[in-house]
């Protein structure tokens, strides 16, 4: 128990690296707080036209959701840490990406993060989830109705991936289900705005309210 603990700290502690800010502050931009959503995200980001920053920035908060589950994939076995820590590891860096120690607990959505989790979980998962986002993100535009979309399909591919649905490993299903519930509830500003009709597309002009 005492080094899941530990495990579960790194985690949250590797989540909390807010690349969006860490990018933009290394690249000279603005911080992403202070435009757009406000949203420390690759989407925010990319509304400064930098789609280098956007890219780094979702390729940073992916690749730490991976790092923590794959880290306990890898050496949690040989240590007594089994589906459960794996479960509770995902949701760590989840949520170290949501509520940052290093960003006085505002963080942001948790979409790139979610994705790295699902990549160390079962690539082909992620695959699928990150082509729902693909396909609905080109056809209307709306980078956070993707991420809504994805994260309802994410659990549905997983439970019916894993053959049957008893067969899935339960406390994995049931972090992939929490982590889709919070990436809506996180988007619940973006759904208003999705509603009345304000939400800023993907490439739209930078005045468009966000
Ligand atoms: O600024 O409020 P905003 O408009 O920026 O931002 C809304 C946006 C916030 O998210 C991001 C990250 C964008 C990443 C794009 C690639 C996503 C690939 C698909 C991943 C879907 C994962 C869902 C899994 C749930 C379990 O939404």
């Amino acid at each position: 128990l005492p080094l899941l603990l530990l495990v579960l700290a790194a985690a949250y502690l590797v989540g909390s690296v807010p690349f969006a800010v860490v990018v933009s502050r290394l690249m000279g931009l603005q911080d992403p707080r202070s435009y757009g959503s406000g949203n420390p995200g690759a989407t925010n980001v990319l509304r400064t036209g930098n789609k280098l920053a956007a890219a780094l920035t979702l390729v940073g908060d992916a690749a730490k959701g991976w790092l923590a589950v794959w880290a306990v994939e890898t050496w949690g076995p040989a240590h007594g840490l089994g589906s459960v820590a794996l479960a509770l590891t995902a949701l760590a860096v989840f949520l170290g990406h949501l509520y940052p120690v290093f960003l006085r607990f505002k963080g942001g959505k948790g979409v790139a993060t979610a994705l790295g989790v699902l990549l160390a979980i079962q690539p082909w998962l992620a695959l699928a989830t990150a082509l729902t986002w693909l396909v609905v993100a080109v056809c209307f535009r709306y980078s956070s109705l993707a991420a809504l979309v994805a994260a309802l399909f994410a659990p549905v591919y997983y439970l019916f991936g894993s053959g049957i649905v008893w067969y899935a490993a339960r406390p994995v299903a049931a972090a992939i289900a929490v982590i889709g519930l919070l990436l809506i509830w996180r988007h619940r500003g973006n759904i208003s705005r999705l509603m009345d009709g304000t939400e800023g597309r993907i490439g739209g002009k930078k005045k468009d309210p966000q």
